[in-house]
């Protein structure tokens, strides 16, 4: 069995108490690592080797450049490694093979090159004042950063969170999600041979509340806090973050909605959507769980996205060409089989799906699901889409604000002032208008209501992970 240590002050180490907990692959239900379990203690060893690194060591020290010379090194690491890191992802948490290999690691390599090279390359502002004073903006890092992680892109969510603390000069607590720690010890171990410097990118392996994910929150010698995850884990990672007064970056869940104008290229609004929906099995915070239909191409569009789901490949995860695996955990597993279960007698119709074998679930289409259903209000973080029709504009957009999450929405249409009128009107983070999942990393990403607080992504990063500050001089009249 492999063990998966912390790493903490550039060693691979176990618990102080010697605590252990299983990863257990969803594919074949069986533990496949064992992993260092951490606690209150162990949190304080890791914020302590971050702090140190940060206070006393050269990495924040170092020129952007020096930095980034060494993110593009890991970077290259990753790259190197990437059949190691997509089978950990993959024997993790299900995720297909094909998407550990093409997106979330090439992805994960992508982000670190982006952010050093970003960091390297950013300027502030220089003001000429009237009053014979000239001021300027300094981008000084933050100091230590607790990054904590979900499981539904592992690795790829993790480099989202440290490499734009890295390339601006902070020292990191990344901890991982507990059903998905093994990638985060492999990166870790990778920034050392890039020659990262030992205390600047610890993992913390464990559970969230009352352990030590709980514990990195309240610790005062944390000055930044970066969150992905569920919303209510949210509410109380930002209470805790209050207390300290420390910034905290939350992006939470979301309810996609996906419109789909009569006017639509068909094929492409199909092909999205069902990539909207079923990519990770719908494990995905981005995930266009709602989709709203107008009424002139619903009954040619169910039957064509309903074929679609059905074609999907559903199978063994480490298998190439599989297109779906198994839920992420059997917890998870449990919640997505609660909501299946009240699909009908909350008025919804399941067309197809709703099935599966272990803990797999089958690409599911509800149709008929009224507004105030659960498969409609909540997130299912599964491969579950409800279906409605709507005939007009304003109700399409009305339907797709009736959420207390804004994280993302979809417009399919062929109608230029449409998709800027309907884009403009929606409420979410992030408009895909006849795409979906295309990112510019500079762009801002982030969501309001429940799906979060704050933004990421090029200088929305550079705000989070810094401490902007303003420098003014006085010019003094030439005396000579
Ligand atoms: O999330 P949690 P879970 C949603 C999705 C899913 C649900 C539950 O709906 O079904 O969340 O997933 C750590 N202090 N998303 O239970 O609990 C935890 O250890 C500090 C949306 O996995 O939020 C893990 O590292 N840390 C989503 C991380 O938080 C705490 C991605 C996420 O766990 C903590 C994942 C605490 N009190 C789930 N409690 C997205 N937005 O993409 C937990 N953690």
């Amino acid at each position: 069995m492999v063990f998966i240590p912390h790493l903490v002050d550039g060693e691979e180490v176990s618990s102080l108490d010697g605590a252990t907990f299983p990863s257990i692959d969803p594919a074949t239900r069986e533990e496949h690592a064992t992993v260092a379990l951490g606690s209150a203690a162990d949190a304080d060893r890791a914020v302590a080797s971050a702090r140190r690194a940060f206070d006393e060591g050269p990495w924040p020290r170092m020129g952007f450049a020096e930095r980034g010379a060494i993110l593009h090194r890991l970077a290259d690491l990753v790259t190197e490694h990437l059949d190691e890191l997509a089978l950990a992802d993959t024997t993790d948490m299900g995720k297909p093979i094909d998407d550990s290999r093409s997106k979330d690691v090439p992805r994960t390599a992508q982000n670190i090159r982006f952010f050093a090279d970003h960091a390297r390359l950013a300027h502030g502002d220089a003001l000429p004042m009237d009053t014979g004073h000239h001021a300027y903006s300094r981008f000084p890092p933050a100091g230590v950063v607790a990054a904590i992680a979900p499981w539904n892109f592992p690795l790829m969510l993790e480099s989202w969170k440290i490499a734009p603390a890295l390339a601006w000069g902070n020292t990191v607590v990344l901890k991982p999600a507990e059903d998905t720690p093994c990638s985060a010890t492999i990166l870790a171990r990778l920034a050392l041979e890039a020659g990262m410097p030992p205390g600047v990118l610890n993992v913390l392996h464990g559970y969230g509340p009352d352990s030590a994910g709980a514990a990195l929150t309240t610790n005062p010698r944390v000055d930044r806090i970066t969150f992905t995850g569920e919303s209510n884990t949210g509410r109380v990672i930002s209470e805790a973050a209050a207390r300290n007064l420390v910034p905290v970056s939350l992006e939470l869940g979301g309810k996609g909605a996906n419109l789909v104008f009569d006017d639509a290229e068909l094929n492409g609004a199909v092909d999205w959507s069902i990539k909207a929906i079923f990519t990770n099995a719908g494990q995905v915070c981005l995930a266009g769980s709602r989709l709203y239909v107008q009424r002139g191409v619903y009954d040619e569009f169910v039957e064509r996205f309903a074929a679609a789901a059905q074609a999907l490949v559903v199978g063994d995860p480490k298998q190439s060409g599989t297109q779906i695996g198994p839920l992420a955990s059997e917890t998870h597993f449990r919640k997505v089989g609660s909501f299946l279960d009240g699909i009908e007698q909350h008025g919804g119709k399941i067309l197809t799906g709703g099935g599966g074998e272990g803990w797999t679930v089958e690409p599911t289409v509800v149709v008929d699901a009224p507004p105030d259903a659960p498969v409609q209000r909540d997130e299912i973080f599964g491969p579950v889409v409800s279906i409605t029709p709507f005939d007009t504009e304003a109700e399409a957009v009305h339907l797709a604000n009736d959420t207390r999450y804004g994280l993302n929405a979809m417009v399919f249409t062929e109608n230029l002032s449409r998709a800027h009128r309907a884009g403009a009107a929606l409420r979410a983070g992030t408009v895909w208008v006849n795409c979906f999942f295309v990112r510019d990393l500079r762009a801002p990403f982030g969501g309001m209501g429940d799906s979060g607080v704050g933004r990421e992504g090029g200088d929305y990063s550079r705000e989070f992970f810094t401490e902007p500050q303003a420098v003014v001089m006085a010019i003094r009249p030439d005396r000579a």
